[in-house]
């Protein structure tokens, strides 16, 4: 166990502990590794680089000393009842995230969530500031804790700091709805290196700066004015400090999936789930957390018309649709469950048979094993976000498909979008376009899947997550404070 006055030269910093507190039948307490795609992405580097891990463990009121897991310095943070409901669920789940979701559903401005997020943003930055070396480097993740570079800057200028923004950024006729704008702006403009998984985001986020901060951007660059004497000039001829604002495409540890995927065991497993759908000819999959920025509802729709058209039948096809539970103490999650469970209820009460469903529904979050076995099983990965800051499943389905078949139908509104542009991109509002592009996959030759996912393949095998990680720390090390002005040509 770590003592509580270590230091640590490499700190991330996130909202959630990569691990979950279970409580055993017998009421023993122990960690177990949380899911999810920050925990996914971070674990490699963290492991690589023996760093320290600062977040909250998941649950109100726990307080523990720090504890090593696999390799990674676990540092709680703790967070009272008031503040989960007011930070996390209020400020975070439900002004923040749809309002970075293009409001698909609508914020809501609290002030007293506000004064929450600020307070416990605060908490974040004094415990990391605490546990870093001299001249270390903290990295912060996510849109929950946005003022954390600012708020650390302050207490500890001799260290780098980066924030990785994992959803999208808006823009800025959205992002000018909250009223916090300029805080938000200016808590990230702590930080040296701001990275966005899309080159629209970070030019969402500059055009903000320009805009409600009035600072110069020249691509990928701002300059914020600074009172130190020993900064550099700029062009305009003020003291700045130079912050880098660039996308960092995010990714998957490929090599794992493909290894889980090569393993006979989970093989059978892929074959077992086919027998266990009545083995239609097409497998459709969709793998989401249950949230109304993932076009759960739009793909069933879609996919309840094909069948009322009789374009397909039940034996044609089922869709598989795991929707793992999520934010289910906040009331939009609460009303979307009802209306996708509503939804296949009657889709299977009106197509399913005796021996075939429509729509096998799984609200469960299932192990990794599963989830890969599942993908085996797909010859179609339906992932039809309306707004997704990057969308991981996408890339993992395209990592285990080693025998190059199976066909990614992707939404143009997920950052994967970007990169993945051998897929079938849809949108999915068009509901009539995501019919006839669901159509072109099934009927897709063969010749023509393997293409597709070769290209795919290649793109996701060699932009792994560890590529990701080294880019960012790399764009880290470049930019420290002080650095010279590159004038302008
Ligand atoms: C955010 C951004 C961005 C899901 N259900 C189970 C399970 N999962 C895993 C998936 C995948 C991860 O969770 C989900 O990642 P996504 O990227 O699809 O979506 P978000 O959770 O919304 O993640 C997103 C991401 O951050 C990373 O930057 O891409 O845009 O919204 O890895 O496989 N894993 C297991 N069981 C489940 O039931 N084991």
């Amino acid at each position: 166990m770590p003592d509580s006055s270590e230091r640590y030269g490499f700190v991330v910093v996130s909202n959630r502990l990569p691990v979950d507190r279970v409580i055993a039948e017998d009421g023993s307490a122990s960690w177990q590794h949380s899911p999810g795609g920050l925990v996914t992405a971070l674990e490699p580097v963290m492991q690589a680089n023996d760093g320290a891990w600062v977040g909250w463990a998941g649950q109100p009121d726990l307080e523990f000393e720090p504890f090593v897991d696999q390799g990674i310095s676990i540092v709680p943070v703790p967070l009272s009842a008031e503040e989960v409901q007011r930070y996390y669920e209020g400020f975070s789940n439900d002004t923040l995230w749809p309002l970075y979701h293009d409001v698909i559903a609508a914020p809501t401005y609290h002030r007293v969530w506000w004064e929450a997020y600020v307070q416990v943003n605060q908490r974040f930055a004094d415990r990391a500031a605490e546990i870093t070396e001299e001249g270390g480097t903290i990295w912060v993740q996510d849109y929950q804790l946005q003022l954390v570079p600012k708020m650390l800057r302050e207490i500890r200028p001799d260290v780098t700091i980066g924030f990785f923004n994992h959803i999208p950024f808006p823009p800025l006729g959205i992002f000018s709805q909250l009223p916090w704008r300029k805080q938000i702006l200016e808590g990230l403009l702590g930080a040296d290196v701001i990275g966005f998984q899309r080159a629209d985001d970070a030019s969402n986020f500059s055009r903000a700066v320009r805009h409600l901060l009035g600072h110069a951007t020249t691509r990928p660059y701002i300059e914020v004015p600074v009172d130190d004497e020993s900064a550099p000039v700029s062009r305009r001829g003020k003291k700045v400090r130079r912050v880098l604002a660039k996308h960092f495409p995010i990714s998957i540890d490929a090599a794992s999936y493909e290894e889980l995927a090569a393993r006979p065991d989970i093989q059978a497993r892929a074959r077992e789930i086919r027998e266990g759908l009545g083995n239609p000819k097409t497998v459709m999959l969709g793998v989401d957390r249950l949230d109304y920025t993932k076009g759960i509802r739009h793909r069933m729709k879609a996919f309840g018309e094909l069948l009322a058209d009789g374009r397909l039948s039940v034996e044609d096809a089922t869709l598989v649709q795991v929707a793992s539970p999520s934010r289910e103490r906040v009331e939009t999650y609460k009303l979307l469950r009802d209306e996708i469970e509503l939804t296949v209820g009657r889709v299977n009460g009106d197509y399913a048979t005796m021996s075939h469903t429509a729509i096998s529904y799984h609200h469960h979050g299932y192990p990794r094993e599963e989830m890969v076995a599942l993908y085996l099983a797909a010859d179609i990965m339906l992932v039809t976000a309306l707004r997704d800051g990057m969308n991981l499943v996408a890339k993992e389905y395209v990592a285990v498909r080693r025998d190059n078949d199976g066909v990614l139908v992707l939404s143009e509104f997920a950052g994967a979008a970007d990169e993945l542009k051998s897929a079938m991109l849809i949108n999915p509002h068009d509901i009539g376009g995501m019919k006839n592009t669901i159509m072109r996959a099934i009927e897709m030759p063969k010749r023509d899947r393997t293409t597709r996912m070769r290209a795919l393949r290649r793109r996701v095998l060699d932009n792994d997550v560890a590529k990701w990680s080294a880019s960012f720390l790399q764009a880290l090390e470049n930019v420290r404070p002080g650095q010279q002005i590159t004038p302008a040509p």
